[in-house]
């Protein structure tokens, strides 16, 4: 038996379905999705087995223009997680087509996957006809020389299986990288911390889901066999913690409540969930909020 392993990273413009596609890959939740453009601020690795394949699948944050440090702080590591894959698969919707955002990528990407194999994946096939796939995939595959070109849709699960056996046979040999049974390399506390930022995000208007950050400050296992996870939730402005506590509290009440229930599902044993919103007007610049989420903090950046 000849085993395989290696990284697959997911790219593409923010809101391409890349947490989903990792998420049906792996098989389990481990990457939060939302209808929100710029859900992802981090490389999160999942893992997957086809065959005798071990695919470690990188999902990134999507790439578009940054405006703000946090923004180019994504961006670099949406690049970086391309740079260090053996397979790159680009992502783009396929009702969208080949907008500005996408002709960005294909600039960048020649660069970037010397050395490597890079594949087209039209996702969301769901929302359109298939003569709209042709047409897209003459066009996609005219301006840069993908491998291959597979149709899916990630949220449904069509051609996702393909896609896997495919990418399983192009990784190079050598051992698998992760015990068998592991399914995610991210620290729990910050898949914790994760599913309480997309509650808010799902839940909050406008720029807000943008100008906060979660994170796990304390976690207990206690002799019951259940855990105590405290948070804290970072915003910028005063009025920003008004509006996450709500009237009487009912927001972040009920913020907590569906962070808990994902979160005992998850671990499979009860959950105390403790949500704390603390004013922090310069968290964006700080050095220790990008470490906690995964991102290099460069001076000037
Ligand atoms: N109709 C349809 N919707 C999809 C499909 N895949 C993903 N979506 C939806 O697209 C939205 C964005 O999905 P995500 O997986 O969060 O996208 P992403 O590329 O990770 O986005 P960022 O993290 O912001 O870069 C969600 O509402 C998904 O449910 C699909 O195949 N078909
Ligand atoms: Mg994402």
């Amino acid at each position: 038996m000849t085993q395989r392993a290696g990284f697959v990273a997911l790219i593409g413009e923010p809101n391409a379905g890349k947490s989903t596609l990792l998420n049906r890959m792996v098989g389990a939740k481990v990457s939060i999705v939302t209808h929100k453009v710029q859900t992802t601020r981090a490389r999160i690795r999942g893992v997957a087995i086809e065959g005798d394949s071990q695919l470690v699948f990188v999902d990134t944050p999507g790439l578009f223009k940054p405006r703000r440090r946090l923004d180019r702080a994504m961006v670099a590591a949406a690049w970086g997680g391309a740079a260090d894959a053996d397979v790159i698969v680009m992502l783009i919707e396929a009702h969208r087509g080949i907008t500005e955002g996408v002709e960005k990528i294909l600039e960048n990407l020649g660069d970037v996957s010397k050395g490597r194999q890079v594949v087209l994946g039209i996702n969301k096939i769901d929302r359109v006809q298939s003569d709209v796939l042709l047409a897209l995939t003459k066009n996609m595959n005219d301006r840069f020389p993908f491998e291959k070109t597979f149709m899916i849709s990630a949220e449904k699960g069509y051609g996702v299986d393909d896609l896997r056996v495919w990418l399983a046979d192009q990784l190079p040999e050598g051992p698998w990288l992760y015990p068998e049974d592991q399914i995610a390399d991210l620290p729990m506390r910050m898949i914790a911390a994760e599913m309480t930022r997309e509650k808010l995000t799902l839940r909050l208007h406008q720029e807000l889901p943008y100008q906060l950050t979660v994170e796990t400050e304390h976690w207990e296992e206690r002799p019951d066999g259940s855990a105590r996870v405290d948070q804290i939730i970072y915003v910028a402005r005063d009025g920003h913690k008004g509006i996450i506590l709500g009237h009487k509290g009912e927001t972040i009440k009920a913020i907590s409540k569906l962070a808990r229930e994902e979160l005992t599902e998850f671990l499979g044993r009860k959950v105390h969930l403790f949500l704390q919103v603390k004013v922090r007007e310069k968290w964006l610049d700080e050095a220790e909020r990008y470490s906690e989420m995964g991102l290099d903090f460069k001076d000037g950046n």
